[in-house]
């Protein structure tokens, strides 16, 4: 039996156990309802990883490099005058770190293209589309996608009436997506080993993330 909850969940600390798609889905809805949450997930990253490892082999998967960073990409609308300007879209280009990109998408639905340009006053070619919808994992490498081929948002929907309460001023955001980049091994670093310009350069950035994850904390202590 299914136990419907109602509850205020604004600004109120919520731990969510797991890092699978219906985690993902119910993260869409606790920050849609402005919770402060707390993500217990130690295998996503290694998850999406594995995935990765599965799929792709050889020159396509940098020996000694883990997936350890994330690009987080905002998608919505500009406020400005009171006027929305929708600006949810990404022009074509390519990633260039080594590795297979993992990307994890987040709320409306987004029309995700791989183009060609052509020639010389010849238009841009799309080669394939998709559309990466709420807790898609998109994972792509190879030189075709990667080296010969460019990549783009064209237009997010707004079908779905996904709104994240993000605190991004003058911003509606209604997508949000993680790529996750591949990192050679001896960049990574714990922050009392580096050295004290790179830890002066970080440390309110580090200070910001300890306020929601104890890893952070821990760095910091
Ligand atoms: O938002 C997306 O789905 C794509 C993001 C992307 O292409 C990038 O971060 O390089």
């Amino acid at each position: 039996m299914l136990l419907p909850l109602f509850l205020n969940l604004a600004g109120r600390r919520v731990v969510l156990v797991g890092g699978g798609p219906v985690a993902a889905a119910k993260l869409q809805q606790l920050l849609a309802a402005s919770a402060e949450v707390h993500v217990v997930a130690p295998t996503i990253v290694e998850e999406i990883e594995r995935r990765a490892c599965e799929r792709y082999r050889g020159s396509d998967l940098p020996r000694g490099w883990h997936l350890n960073t994330c690009l987080v990409n905002l998608y919505g609308d500009r406020i400005e005058d009171g006027r929305r300007i929708d600006c949810a879209r990404l022009g074509e280009h390519r990633d260039f770190e080594p590795g297979p990109v993992a990307s994890l998408s987040l709320g409306e639905r987004a029309l995700f293209q791989f183009v060609k340009r052509g020639a010389k006053h010849e238009p841009t070619r799309v080669v394939a589309q998709e559309w990466l919808a709420d807790g898609s994992l998109q994972l792509f490498g190879g030189d075709a996608w990667k080296k010969h081929a460019l990549h783009r948002v064209l237009r997010v929907e707004k079908k779905g009436g996904f709104r994240f309460q993000l605190n991004v001023p003058e911003f509606e955001t209604r997508r949000v997506n993680f790529t996750f980049r591949w990192v050679p091994d001896e960049h990574i670093v714990p922050f009392a080993q580096l050295g004290a310009a790179a830890q002066r350069d970080v440390r309110g950035y580090v200070a910001e993330l300890a306020r929601s994850s104890e890893f952070f904390a821990g760095q910091l202590a």
